[in-house]
């Protein structure tokens, strides 16, 4: 049985989506990063460093529960469990990484600060805005070329690269980024979002959220 702390976040949704694409059942623990509930003592000490998602595998390697943070290393578990969403060797893989690491370490970064710096900032700090609005549109516009060239992030298969890249670009708004100089991220994007494990995976990170 799989349980996934988790809201309505970039970083988390790629774990229900995930597991939605992989077909394997799942539990959601709900930690309201609003309120702060992931700074809280009983969360720490599920994930000592206070974010959202982590997966428990109450069946993990030799029978025993295993907790995992980082959705990246998250979805590498999963697949490797399941043998689904990332090929065994080869180039393929290989690629698949390579895009995983580039949001991971590129594109999350860079909407996060921005929209960290145009939304949340308890100061207008126009250096820092306008170092990560360029960054963000940078990274985009890499992307944007790489998706002119492939239908998958990774190649002519659906990955879990394309669940991780999901994840920011479905939260694009909150950095106040879009799709008007990007036709082939809207392009990709639209196929992703069409998926029904990614539309049941958003679904239930939505219902997390209390109501107003
Ligand atoms: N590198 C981590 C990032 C996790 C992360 O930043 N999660 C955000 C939500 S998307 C969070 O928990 N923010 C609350 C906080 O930082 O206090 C991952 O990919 O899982």
């Amino acid at each position: 049985m799989y349980q996934v702390y988790a809201f309505s976040t970039p970083n988390s949704v790629r774990v229900p989506i995930a597991l939605e694409e992989m077909g394997l059942p799942y539990e959601l623990k709900p930690i309201n990063v609003r309120k702060g509930e992931q700074k809280q003592p009983d969360y720490l000490a599920v994930n000592p460093n206070g974010k959202v998602p982590v997966l428990v595998d109450t069946e993990g390697p030799d029978g025993q529960p295993l907790t995992l943070s980082e959705s990246g290393a998250i979805l590498i578990y999963l697949a490797e469990k399941s043998g689904k969403l990332l090929p065994k060797d080869g180039v393929y893989r290989a690629r698949v990484f390579e895009q995983m690491f580039f949001h991971l370490t590129g594109i999350g970064p860079a909407l996060g600060q921005v929209g960290f710096f145009k939304r949340q900032a308890s100061e207008q700090v126009p250096l820092a805005i306008n170092r990560f609005q360029a960054e963000s549109e940078r990274v985009f516009a890499v992307l944007d070329g790489l998706l002119a060239k492939r239908t998958f992030v990774a190649g002519d298969a659906f990955s879990i690269a394309d669940i991780v890249h999901f994840g920011w670009l479905w939260r694009r708004e909150f950095a106040g980024i879009d799709f008007d100089n990007s036709p082939n991220i809207a392009r990709w994007y639209e196929m992703i979002a069409a998926r029904p494990g990614v539309q049941a995976g958003i679904a239930k990170v939505t219902a997390l959220v209390p109501p107003a």
